[in-house]
């Protein structure tokens, strides 16, 4: 995939994020840290780097997720919203208009920097979407230009006008006339030079003056990473692009600086070209394209199972609560109810991280889960003072909560045993990092866990 390293660290730390138990200020620092060395890594220029990741990490603290949404999915939103921001926010392509016939693209670019190339690929994907297209090469200056630019258009089959022995771009161009009128879409290739020499400016914007492109593109090369930012601007300067392809993003490291400098540059970036073959075109669109660099289907997926399940603020305020050693048979119901709602014992396991190096056998996961069942009867049918000070439980409370739920007094005695023990471990670990815990408890792999 295009930008696999950005992509493969940014899914990392999403990974991160969907794992951690709570969404607090380090957790957040260890993120924007992670997002800053990926983009980095990717050639993106530091200043857009540190401002991009000091807004998600305002954002993050400082906003109150809506209802509905939980603090994880709410920094998991800002992150994605943010990155789609700085790529470039609208889907963008060009819509060829058919009140202009024939709708004019020229492509300008520097030597090298997949001018002829994209012009196979744009005149494939407009005459795959019906268009009557015609290329136009008026790169008078490399000798085999025409002859490349004839052989893109047959791979792709569509029309082409060239002529190797014109020397001059702007009598080449009136020499084919009427000729283009009977197309849609006229495809303009013109000369590259090694920099955006006078000599170029001057080419270009005399074939521009003549030629009355509807669109100039530019064409870069994303190998050149953020140096994007200077071409950009200095080919806007002198002859006015309308937009952007950035090419070869299969082929580099550096794809994220090129984007993000030309989205800073306010260049639109309209396609992207990701490989040599004329279907490697895409058009850019900021979303899908983020969406993909984080993996967004799997992160849906997995925002979606924790949807529904447990509240994050009540899994914290509970988590809180009992961990301040103040913790009740209510507690421990609502606790069950919440661990109902997520479904089987051994799949909410599967999700607490660390927890699926247990290796808690799934006889003892399913037994747990019967006695969960039996113990909620148990507590329906305990006072509410009972249940807020299971100690005034004695022998003829125990006795009359058995008849009321229909259970045995052994599973009665068992339940509270459970509490105790819960109290006794709760009491340990007050005090306690949690975070700090949640690792230790993650590295006690293959031990026998009683419940
Ligand atoms: N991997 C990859 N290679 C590409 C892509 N686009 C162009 N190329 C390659 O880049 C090289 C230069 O492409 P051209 O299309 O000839 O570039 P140009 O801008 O027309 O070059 P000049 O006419 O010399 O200025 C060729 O080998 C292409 O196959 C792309 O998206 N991915
Ligand atoms: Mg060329």
């Amino acid at each position: 995939m295009v930008l696999d390293s950005l992509g493969d660290a940014l899914k990392g730390v999403f990974k991160k994020l969907t794992n951690s138990v709570y969404i607090n200020e380090r957790l957040i620092d260890e993120l924007v840290k992670e997002v800053q060395r990926a983009l980095l890594s990717s050639d993106v220029n530091v200043k857009l780097v540190f401002e991009l990741t000091n807004k998600i990490k305002e954002r993050s603290l400082g906003e109150k997720p809506p209802s509905g949404v939980t603090p994880k999915e709410h920094v998991v939103k800002i992150v994605y919203e943010e990155l789609v921001h700085f790529f470039g926010k609208e889907k963008k392509g060009i819509e060829i208009s058919p009140k202009k016939k024939p709708f004019f693209i020229m492509l300008v670019g520097l030597f090298g920097a997949g001018k002829t190339t994209t012009i196979g690929k744009l005149a494939k994907y407009y005459s795959n979407r019906g268009k009557k297209v015609a290329v136009v090469g008026l790169d008078v200056h490399r000798p085999a230009a025409h002859l490349q630019l004839k052989q893109v258009a047959e791979k792709v089959k569509v029309d082409s006008f060239v002529d190797g022995k014109v020397k001059d771009p702007v009598k080449l161009w009136k020499s084919f006339g009427k000729d283009l009128d009977k197309y849609d879409l006229v495809l303009v290739d013109t000369a590259g030079r090694d920099a955006l020499s006078g000599d170029l400016v001057k080419e270009i914007k005399s074939v521009s003056k003549i030629v009355e492109p509807d669109e100039i593109l530019l064409v870069l090369s994303a190998d050149i990473g953020q140096a994007a930012s200077d071409q950009a601007k200095m080919f806007h300067e002198a002859c006015g692009v309308t937009g952007v392809i950035v090419s070869k993003l299969d082929g580099t490291a550096k794809g994220g600086g090129s984007l993000s400098a030309c989205a800073v540059t306010g260049a639109p970036i309209k396609f992207i070209g990701v490989g040599e073959r004329p279907e490697d075109l895409e058009v850019f669109n900021p979303e899908g394209f983020v969406g993909r660099l984080l993996g967004l289907g799997d992160l849906e997926a997995l925002l979606e199972k924790a949807k529904g399940a447990v509240d994050e603020g009540q899994a914290e305020e509970m988590s809180k609560k009992m961990l301040s050693g103040d913790f009740n048979l209510i507690d421990m119901y609502n606790q069950m109810g919440a661990m109902k709602k997520m479904g089987p014992l051994a799949k909410v396991m599967e999700m607490i991280p660390g927890a699926g190096g247990m290796n808690i056998p799934k006889d003892v996961l399913e037994g747990q889960q019967d006695k969960m069942e039996s113990w909620k009867f148990i507590l329906d049918s305990c006072t509410k003072e009972e249940l807020e000070d299971p100690d005034l439980i004695g022998r003829n409370r125990i006795e009359r909560i058995a008849n009321g739920s229909g259970r045995d007094i052994a599973d009665i005695r068992s339940l509270l045993k459970q509490y105790k023990q819960s109290k006794k471990v709760i009491k340990m670990m007050k005090g306690k990092d949690p975070e700090k815990l949640m690792k230790k408890f993650g590295k006690m792999g293959g031990q026998k866990f009683k419940f």
